[in-house]
């Protein structure tokens, strides 16, 4: 046995017999325990480990390594999502084959997740560049097309320059590329789509099932990008034109209110009305749209823009009134939300009115707020108030005024009620050489043509002889003999679909994957589903809370509907860990701040820098690595460590005749931690461990002695927490203590009957004479009872308006008071 505790020499000393006893062997034949599945979001593999992972790693593995130790049968598994711009980039840029890259950085992680002790079921692992895995993805690309939940559109849509692909909206933030931080721009393309938008109603009912078990940020995230808003569409007669021109409002009440008509200047609409005016209305238009191609949508409907847009000379009729309205078209009104054209309401909002304010429109206030006249202040009147200038509307509040409105115009057929939301469908195709490829055939006779089940996967073809820099379209297009096919229907001439999938794809139903993660029949077995699905708990960064989280929603439900899975949620509980700053702000290379994980386990060790990450603070703060120490943790399992070194009493001795004190402190440490563990607390779980680590020390340093009962039963007890955080320190303990594989010891249960705390009465006496008496516990402090008798009534009014004097207390028995 080692003198001293060091942790290079326990970890050379575990590792490999970790990986013979597989103690996180999920599928072991006959296992009864009941089952959990603990998921961490699966990495990208795009470099070794770096302390980000180390955080979310070792936060996972807590809860996972905390309800083994409860008894349960926790699936843990690991995966890479592997497919991916980086590989492809890093390719290119070195001249190798992204598969070469990509397998080597999964090697390095691996290898780096099993020294830092990662619980993972080593048997359930996945890639998903593999063949294996993206057939999969291709099956369940064909089952959404047969259900119509996968389709081909052309439509203006979101482009990279630099990265010559599309982009979906969520990939552009705040108008640049996610990945290169260029300027996106616009463009007419044909893109495969996921129908997310047919779910939209469910994804976001079912988000109040989530509550309490979601964090609620995550939440309204989800909310607010699915984005539902309810009201109606009103269609206005057009002069001139046959067809009436509907327009969806939140706000039918205000209808008396609308003093002009906007169609977005990219809609189908604004062309098809211009192209009947005047040459040089036309030419004008043409040179106001070219202008608008430039700008994003997120930077058209933003309120501080200065509006731009013009009068196209056409009239609309307000179908309640008769009134009528000049048609303008404008980029504040978007050509994809709604209808593509708006009533203009300026006295009740805000952009119409900037609008009406530039153009010198008329503004007319037709709801009585009480707030400051529009047309003065520049402030549209958005308050509930009392209909005005609406002629039969006129008198109601704003909610009945919406809802007579309604009434009015689905009885004169003028319109109806209408919802609509933000959330678009995904556009899931990319011009790109390293995803999933699209497994459909184009055929000049037949058209699209699914490949046939027998054919998947269709493999990508080698990198050899292509040329994978961008250039616009997808480098899968160049390689002839693998894009050239017979069409499976007609056997004529056809081509394969070159591009391939986002890789939200991929990450959007992996943890059904892990159930049988090598079966060459299925994608994910519906019985080992019904055994483990849905995540019980799932962990990972916030940089995931909504486009991930919403398209494996997304998948989920459209798996239920295809009766695979019987649940509506992927994930029944969530929690987002924070991030690992240096000195305040991310780690970056061009900081120059970047914390290398493999320097600090090699000079801390494994141990430290996982307790110190659990340690830091709650999971879901930020972590600066510049306010922690890892040496103190050090030092912290060095002390754990000797306690159990300490221990002198023989495996298995009777704890019940051991010391009734440190037995309490060990009994009420089972509950405490308990709590702490699944609340997500581990600070405080690690703070109670130090707490009994204390009290062990104490007790072995004075009177009870080493060989005590009870201090073997607290340094076991220790062990096996600190197997939460410190796993090879803990299994050297536990070694020490006469056992083996301290990862599969279950917890004792807690003895109600030694929590009890003995209790005393205490009196409190003011001017000696005695006015209350508690019963308080005996380890009560001198301020819990001055409180105690200080907020007592009695004692109150014996001190009526006196000052006081002086106030002794003599915990746990006595508080003297005396007035002047
Ligand atoms: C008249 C009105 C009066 C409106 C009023 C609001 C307040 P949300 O809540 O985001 O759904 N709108 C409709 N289609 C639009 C488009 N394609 N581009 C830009 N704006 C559009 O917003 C719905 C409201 O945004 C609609 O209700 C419409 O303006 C505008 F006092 O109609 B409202
Ligand atoms: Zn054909």
């Amino acid at each position: 046995m080692r003198a001293e505790y060091n942790f290079e020499d326990i970890q050379n000393q575990w590792l490999p017999i970790w990986d013979e006893q597989k103690p996180f062997d999920s599928s072991k034949p006959g296992d009864q325990r009941p089952r959990k599945y603990v998921l961490d979001m699966f990495p990208y593999p795009s470099g070794d480990l770096h302390m980000g992972h180390a955080e979310a790693y070792a936060l996972g593995d807590v809860i996972s390594r905390y309800w083994v130790q409860r008894g349960y049968n926790v699936m843990h598994p690991i995966g890479w999502d592997a497919f991916g711009l980086p590989a492809e980039n890093a390719a290119i840029k070195r001249g190798l084959d992204p598969r070469d890259w990509t397998y080597e950085n999964i090697a390095q992680q691996k290898a780096s997740m099993r020294r830092y002790a990662c619980s993972f079921d080593w048997d359930r692992v996945l890639e998903t560049c593999d063949p294996l895995y993206y057939r999969w993805n291709q099956w369940l690309f064909l089952e959404f097309y047969k259900r119509g939940l996968a389709y081909r559109k052309n439509s203006n849509v979101n482009w990279c320059p630099s990265c010559q692909t599309v982009l979906a909206n969520e990939q552009v933030v705040q108008g640049l590329c996610e990945r290169c931080d260029s300027q996106v721009t616009k463009k007419a393309l044909t893109q495969w789509y996921f129908k997310v938008t047919d779910y939209a109603d469910r994804l976001l009912d079912d988000l109040d099932g989530l509550e309490g078990n979601w964090p609620s940020k995550v939440l309204s995230m989800q909310r607010n990008w699915i984005g539902r808003s309810h009201g109606a569409n009103v269609d206005f007669e057009i002069e001139g034109r046959a067809e009436k021109v509907s327009v969806f409002t939140t706000r039918p009440d205000t209808l008396y209110g609308a003093t002009f008509m906007v169609a977005a200047v990219d809609s189908a609409l604004a062309q098809e009305l211009v192209s009947e005016t005047s040459e040089e209305t036309q030419a004008q238009f043409n040179t106001y749209l070219d202008s608008v191609k430039k700008v994003n949508d997120i930077d058209r409907l933003a309120t501080d823009r200065p509006k731009s847009g013009m009068d196209i000379g056409r009239f609309a009729v307000n179908p309640l009134n008769g009134e009528r309205i000049p048609i303008w078209v404008s980029d504040y009104v978007l050509a994809d939300y709604g209808t593509g054209s708006i009533m203009a309401v300026p006295a009740h909002d805000q952009r119409d009115l900037d609008f009406a304010r530039a153009m010198n429109l008329p503004v007319r206030t037709v709801i009585a707020t009480g707030e400051a006249d529009p047309v003065d202040s520049g402030i549209a009147t958005t308050g509930d108030g009392t209909l005005v200038n609406s002629g039969e509307l006129n008198g109601l509040d704003k909610a009945d005024a919406i809802a007579r409105a309604i009434e009015i115009i689905t009885e004169k057929n003028l319109g109806q009620k209408a919802k609509n939301f933000r959330l678009r469908d995904w556009l899931i195709s990319r011009q790109r050489y390293w995803g999933t490829p699209i497994p459909i055939i184009h055929c000049e006779a037949c058209g699209e043509v699914p490949v046939p089940q027998d054919q998947l996967p269709v493999e990508l073809p080698s990198t050899k002889g292509l040329d994978l820099a961008p250039k616009g379209s997808s480098p899968l297009g160049a390689a002839s003999d693998w894009v050239n096919v017979p069409c499976p229907k007609c056997q004529g001439p056809a081509r394969r679909d070159s591009d391939t999938m986002d890789t939200f794809v991929d990450s959007s139903w992996y943890f059904l994957r892990f159930l049988n993660p090598k079966s060459t029949t299925e994608a994910f077995s519906s019985e080992e589903a019904k055994k483990w699905a849905p995540v019980d708990q799932y962990v990972g960064g916030v940089t995931h809370a909504i486009l991930h989280l919403l398209y494996s929603r997304f998948f989920t439900k459209v798996l239920k509907d295809m009766g695979l899975i019987e649940f509506d949620e992927p994930f029944t509980k969530l929690l987002n860990q924070g991030m690992v700053l240096m000195n305040g702000s991310a780690m970056s290379k061009s900081r120059g701040n970047i914390v290398r994980l493999s320097e600090q386990l090699d000079i801390h060790g494994v141990d430290a820098v996982r307790l110190t990450m659990a340690f830091a603070g709650p999971p879901e703060d930020d972590i600066d690595w510049a306010d922690v120490s890892p040496a103190a943790s050090s030092k912290f399992l060095a002390r754990a460590w000797r306690i159990a070194k300490d221990v002198s009493s023989e495996v298995g001795v009777e704890a019940s005749t051991g010391d009734a004190e440190l037995r309490r402190v060990t009994h009420s440490f089972l509950v405490g931690f308990g709590e702490a563990i699944e609340g997500f607390k581990f600070n405080v779980g690690v703070a109670r461990a130090m707490e009994l680590t204390n009290a062990l020390r104490k007790a072995i340093d004075s009177g009870v002695g080493p060989s005590d009962p009870a201090v073997r039963e607290g340094a076991e007890e220790l062990a096996k927490a600190l197997s939460l955080f410190a796993p090879y320190a803990a299994e050297d303990m536990w070694a020490i203590l006469g056992h083996s594989q301290v990862a599969l010891a279950e917890f004792k249960t807690a003895d109600e009957s030694l929590l009890v705390q003995e209790t005393i009465t205490a009196i409190a006496q003011v001017d000696g004479k005695l006015r209350d008496k508690f019963e308080v516990s005996v380890n009560i402090t001198e301020t819990e009872l001055k409180d105690l008798a200080m907020s007592s009534e009695l004692v109150r009014r014996a001190i009526g308006d006196r000052e006081l004097a002086n106030v002794i207390i003599r915990a746990p028995k006595l508080v003297n008071i005396a007035t002047k």
